[in-house]
């Protein structure tokens, strides 16, 4: 049996909920590039539907959206490449038209993107380990984590495998705590791949569906993080020949361009398989998630939209193009 964690009705409402926080968020950046001679609209106020631009698209308008483009973490190469394609409208294109073309190339990027993480129960547990550099939200993304498959009627455990900071433990515990999740944790400065392992056979033990492992973000220095988590990973397999099942990436889409530099090197030392990208409730301006699906083509799992167990959402392509680009209709 698999679980398939995607709520169709809730991604079909882009408005409503956490989509309608993301639209608030990436409210600037859809005014700097679709909308750069509106006023800015009061996020509280119901926005009246903008009439579409009839104006044509000129020189200068295609100029300025490549920049605005560029401005929202797209990226200059991708800014270009959607464009180019763009421009295929030809001349005489209305500024609206060339809006919606734009939708349509970026849904080509990002819908092979939208694949929703699959709790295949065959495996007990189904292993996902989080991964990522320091501050980028892996923490709070696991404690969402437990939460999603919890009310979904899963038993879930956490291994606190971020040994290294003595706070990242008693951080954990707190977030487990708040819906009785179990923590399988030593003392701080264990070995990291040790408690997995134990966390894998606790959850064996107990027919648990899934563990999720929490892991440092920033050891003496880069390499030896990464020498960590491969053998965390090789250690994850004598419990379990066929884990990891899911090695998420977690990225903060505030770092921009950065986010392209942490993919390659997390794929070079553990082969990452999905990605989360948090904190798009933020200052972040989301065009790096067009670059990211651009660059690697990675299944996008989830969007972090908050702090809280409820701020995540499974990615959803045209929902997340709709906030970034469409006007209110
Ligand atoms: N606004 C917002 N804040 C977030 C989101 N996800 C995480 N945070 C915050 O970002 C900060 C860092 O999050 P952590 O989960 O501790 O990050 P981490 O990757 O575990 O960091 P290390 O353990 O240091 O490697 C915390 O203050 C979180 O509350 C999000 O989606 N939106
Ligand atoms: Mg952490």
């Amino acid at each position: 049996m698999s679980v398939k964690n995607n709520d169709p009705q809730q991604s079909t409402e882009p408005q409503k909920g956490l989509w309608g926080r993301l639209r608030i968020a990436l409210q600037r950046t859809r005014q700097e590039i679709a909308e750069p001679d509106q006023e800015p609209a009061p996020s509280s106020v119901p926005l009246t539907p903008a009439p579409p631009d009839e104006r044509p698209a000129d020189e200068d308008f295609w100029q300025g959206l490549e920049t605005r483009l560029i401005r929202a973490d797209v990226g200059v190469d991708l800014a270009s490449h959607l464009l180019q394609r763009t421009r295929r409208l030809g001349q005489n294109a209305k500024r609206h038209a060339v809006l919606q073309a734009l939708h349509k190339e970026m849904l080509r990027i990002l819908a092979p993107c939208e694949s929703p993480l699959v709790i295949d129960t065959s495996h007990k547990p189904f292993v996902v380990l989080a991964v990522g550099v320091n501050g980028a939200g892996k923490t709070t993304t696991v404690g969402k984590l437990a939460w999603f498959w919890q009310q979904k009627g899963m038993q879930v455990a956490i291994a606190a495998a971020d040994t290294f900071r003595a706070a990242a433990i008693q951080q954990l515990q707190l977030l487990a705590q708040r819906h009785n999740t179990p923590v399988i944790a030593q003392q701080s400065g264990a070995d990291a791949a040790a408690v997995v392992f134990d966390a894998i056979k606790w959850a064996q033990a107990h027919k648990t569906d899934v563990v999720l492992a929490d892991t440092a973000g920033r050891l003496a220095t880069q390499s030896q993080l990464m020498a960590e988590l491969s053998k965390v990973v090789r250690v994850i397999r004598k419990a379990d020949a066929t884990a990891p099942h899911e090695v998420l990436l977690v990225l903060d889409a505030g770092i921009g361009q950065n986010a392209i530099q942490q993919v390659e090197q997390f794929q070079q030392a553990v082969g990452v398989t999905g990605l989360v990208i948090t904190k798009l409730d933020g200052t972040a301006k989301g065009g790096v998630v067009l670059s990211l699906a651009n660059r690697f083509g990675l299944p996008i799992r989830f969007l972090g939209l908050g702090e809280q167990d409820d701020d995540l959402r499974p990615f959803a392509a045209d929902a997340f193009v709709s906030a970034l680009l469409d006007r209110e209709s």
